[in-house]
C-alpha cells in the first residue's frame, strides 16, 4: 500500500461528497502568485491544490541559506530568477511562459517520494503539457559540472531523458504508464531534439485514475545516480469524459444525408452522475459543425428527456452541409467542454450519405457521368436521367463531398430521390 495520508483524506472526502460535480483541471492559474515569483514550499504547508487536484511537496530548510525540496513547486518566472539560486533555472520553464497564462508547475524527483498529482475523484485524463525547466535544458545542452552535454562532443551518443508518469486507481494499483521523453538523441542526429516548448501528452491511456505519479530517468548516471538535472515543467491537466450521444434520438437509422439542407437533430444523454447542464453550449461541436439555433428560439440547445429514464438530456441542431466529414466515416464526433473545462467527447454510428452514393453504401454506382475533376462553371454540365443523377469519380472518397458541395456552390441542382431527402424527425 503506498497509499499517503493525503490521499486517504481525499478519498474520505470524495465518499463524503457522492457524485460531486466534475473537478476543475488544474492549470495552477488559481494560484495567488506574484508576478516574476514561485513557491517552493518554503512554508511548510506540504503542498498545495490547483482546480481540484493536490501536489505534493517537501521542503528542508538546513540552515545557512541551504533549501532543498521534492516534488511540486509552481512559478510564473519568464526568465532565470533572481538573485541565482544553487541551481540556477530550476524554477523556470525554458518556454517563459505558462502554458495556460501565466503559472506552471514544475516537478523535482529527489528523496521524499515521486512528485505526485492526487485527484479529488476519480477521472479520466485526457491530455496535460510538459517542457523542460532551464536548469535541465542548458544542462542537457552544453553539459555541466556534474552531467554531460547530450550527444556527446561527436553529437552521436545516443542520449535521452524520459518522464514516465504512471496512474493509480482508488485501490492504489497501477492503470498504466505513459512514457513522454524531454530529450531524445537516439535517432537519425537531425532529429535528435530537447524539449523547448510545450507538448501536449495524450494521457487517455491511463484510465481512470485517482493519482498520477512522475519518475525521470536519462541515459546519464553514474551508478544509481541520474547526472541530468531531475526537474520537469507541466501545465494544463485537461480531464475528460466520455457521454453518450444518440444521432437522430428514437430511431435506429442513423442515416446522415449530407446532400440534404436539413437539420440533424442530436441528443447528449444525461445520466445519474452527469448533469447536462453543466455542458458550454457554445464549445460543442459536431465533425466541425457547431450547433444551430433551434427553430425560432434563436436558443442553442433543449433541456429535455428524449429517451424516458428520467434523466434530462440536451437535444442540438446542427447544419448537415455543415458537416465535415468523410464519406467513408462510420461514426460522428461530438467534441466540446464542460462549464469547469473538462473535455467532452461522444460519439455514435452513422451511416454517411453523400450525392452520388444513394444507398449509403460507400460506393458510388451506375456511372452515368464522370467527373475528374471539380468543374469550372462554365463548363460545368450535369447530365440527369430519369432524375437521377450518378456521378463516378476517381478522387478519394474522403473529398467527394467537398466536392459535391463545391458542385452545389456552382448552382447544380443534384435531384436525387431518396427517403433521406427531407429529415422530419426533428420536430422537438
Ligand atoms: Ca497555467
Ligand atoms: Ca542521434
Ligand atoms: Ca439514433
Ligand atoms: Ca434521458
Amino acid at each position: 500500500m503506498r497509499m499517503s495520508f493525503v490521499t486517504t483524506m481525499m478519498f474520505v472526502l470524495t465518499l463524503s461528497m457522492g457524485l460531486a460535480a466534475l473537478a476543475d483541471p488544474p492549470d495552477f492559474d488559481d494560484l495567488p502568485l506574484a508576478s516574476e515569483s514561485y513557491w517552493n514550499g518554503s512554508d511548510g504547508s506540504g503542498g498545495f491544490s490547483s482546480g481540484s487536484a493536490f501536489f505534493n511537496n517537501s521542503f528542508t530548510d538546513w540552515g545557512g541559506g541551504v533549501i532543498s525540496w521534492d516534488g511540486f513547486a509552481y512559478s510564473n518566472l519568464t526568465q532565470e530568477e533572481t538573485p541565482p539560486t544553487a541551481m540556477p533555472g530550476q524554477y523556470t520553464a525554458i518556454t517563459g511562459s505558462g502554458q495556460t497564462p501565466a503559472n506552471y508547475a514544475v516537478g523535482y524527483v529527489g528523496w521524499a517520494g515521486l512528485p505526485t498529482m492526487s485527484l479529488a475523484q476519480p477521472m479520466q485524463l485526457d491530455r496535460a503539457y510538459f517542457t523542460n525547466n532551464r536548469s535541465a535544458y542548458y544542462s542537457m545542452l552544453n553539459g555541466d559540472g556534474f552531467a554531460k552535454q547530450f550527444g556527446g562532443p561527436s553529437g552521436d551518443d545516443p542520449d535521452w531523458f524520459l518522464l514516465t508518469i504512471e496512474g493509480f486507481d482508488q485501490q492504489q494499483n497501477s492503470t498504466g504508464t505513459v512514457d513522454f521523453y524531454l530529450a531524445d538523441y537516439r535517432g537519425d542526429n537531425n532529429l535528435d531534439y530537447i524539449v523547448n516548448d510545450w507538448a501536449r501528452v495524450d494521457l487517455s491511456g491511463l484510465g481512470v485514475v485517482q493519482e498520477v505519479t512522475f519518475d525521470l530517468s536519462s541515459s546519464d548516471n553514474i551508478g544509481d545516480w541520474m547526472n541530468t538535472p531531475a526537474y520537469f515543467a507541466m501545465d494544463t491537466v485537461l480531464p475528460r469524459i466520455d457521454v453518450e450521444i444518440d444521432i437522430k434520438p428514437r430511431n435506429n437509422r442513423q442515416m446522415v444525408n449530407l446532400n440534404s439542407e436539413g437539420v440533424l437533430r442530436l441528443a447528449v444523454l444525461g445520466g445519474e452522475d452527469f448533469d447536462v447542464h453543466e455542458i458550454d453550449l457554445l464549445s460543442l461541436k459536431l465533425a466541425d459543425a457547431e450547433p444551430r439555433a433551434m427553430g425560432n428560439s434563436g436558443k442553442i440547445g433543449l433541456f429535455k428527456d428524449v429517451n424516458n429514464d428520467s434523466q434530462t438530456d440536451l437535444v442540438l441542431h446542427f447544419n448537415m452541409g455543415d458537416l465535415n466529414v468523410a464519406a467513408e466515416a462510420t461514426e460522428l464526433i461530438l467534441e466540446g467542454f464542460l462549464n469547469d473545462g473538462t473535455l467532452l467527447t461522444g460519439g455514435d454510428s452513422a451511416t454517411i450519405i453523400c450525392p452520388g452514393n444513394v444507398n449509403g453504401d460507400g460506393q458510388l454506382g451506375g456511372a452515368l457521368l464522370e467527373i475528374t475533376a471539380i468543374p469550372e462553371p462554365s463548363v460545368c454540365l450535369l447530365l440527369s436521367l430519369g432524375g437521377l443523377a450518378l456521378m463516378k469519380r476517381r478522387r478519394a472518397k474522403s473529398e467527394e463531398c467537398a466536392s459535391i458541395r463545391a458542385l452545389r456552390s456552382l448552382n447544380v441542382m443534384i435531384q436525387q430521390r431518396t427517403s433521406e431527402r427531407h429529415e422530419n424527425d426533428y420536430s422537438s
